[in-house]
């Protein structure tokens, strides 16, 4: 059995302790207080991590991790990043500039992305559909990165799944990549 690590990663309120708890099959880990951040309409945040687990159809077992989204806590990043396979971005459509907070993740993953893969999804765009999916892919562009962007709603556990299957899509279109150029 393989096992691989998986972090979500991305602003606050954009959904990652919520899209761990809807597919981990295990009861999860989370490290949720009192929300005082006035700015983010929701009763807790995370503070540490989250933590699930996944086994997909081929036996393969996904580690899910979580960081916290306040930047307060961006130490916990880099920690988190180590051993990771590859990394989803949620970034919540309903904030003041979404696009400069995916700037401030790719900058801050800027070497996990680099060195497996990477899927960026972005919630809320039923009551916020601006900036559009082809802004996001854009401005990834223009910093260099080239991922899937793609507009989820987390709360439903199949585009979470979804997303998780678009990821290993990814890092096996990068290690054959990697081999045509060996
Ligand atoms: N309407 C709507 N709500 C969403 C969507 N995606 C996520 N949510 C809601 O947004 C909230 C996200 O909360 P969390 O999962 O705690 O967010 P988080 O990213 O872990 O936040 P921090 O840990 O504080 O960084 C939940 O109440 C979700 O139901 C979406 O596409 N549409
Ligand atoms: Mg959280």
């Amino acid at each position: 059995m393989t096992e691989h690590k998986i972090l979500f990663s991305g602003t606050t309120g954009a959904g990652k302790t919520t899209a761990i708890s809807r597919v981990s099959e295990i009861r999860t880990l989370t490290t949720e207080v009192r929300n005082t951040d006035a700015t983010v309409n929701k009763s807790t945040t995370t503070v540490g991590l989250d933590y699930g687990e996944l086994t997909l159809d081929n036996g393969d077992k996904l580690r899910l991790y979580g960081t916290p989204g306040q930047v307060r806590f961006d130490f916990m990043w880099e920690i988190l990043a180590r051993g990771a396979l590859g990394l989803i971005i949620l970034i919540d459509n309903s904030s003041a500039d979404p696009l400069a907070d995916l700037s401030m993740y790719v900058k801050g993953f800027e070497r996990l992305i680099k060195e497996t893969a990477c899927v960026v999804a972005i919630t809320r765009t039923e009551t916020h559909p601006e900036p559009g999916i082809d802004c996001f892919i854009e401005h990834l562009e223009s910093c260099g990165v080239v991922c899937p962007v793609i507009a989820a709603d987390i709360r439903d556990t199949f585009q979470v799944v979804e997303l998780l299957e678009l990821l290993m899509l990814q890092l096996e279109v990068n290690q054959e990549v990697s081999s045509y150029a060996e």
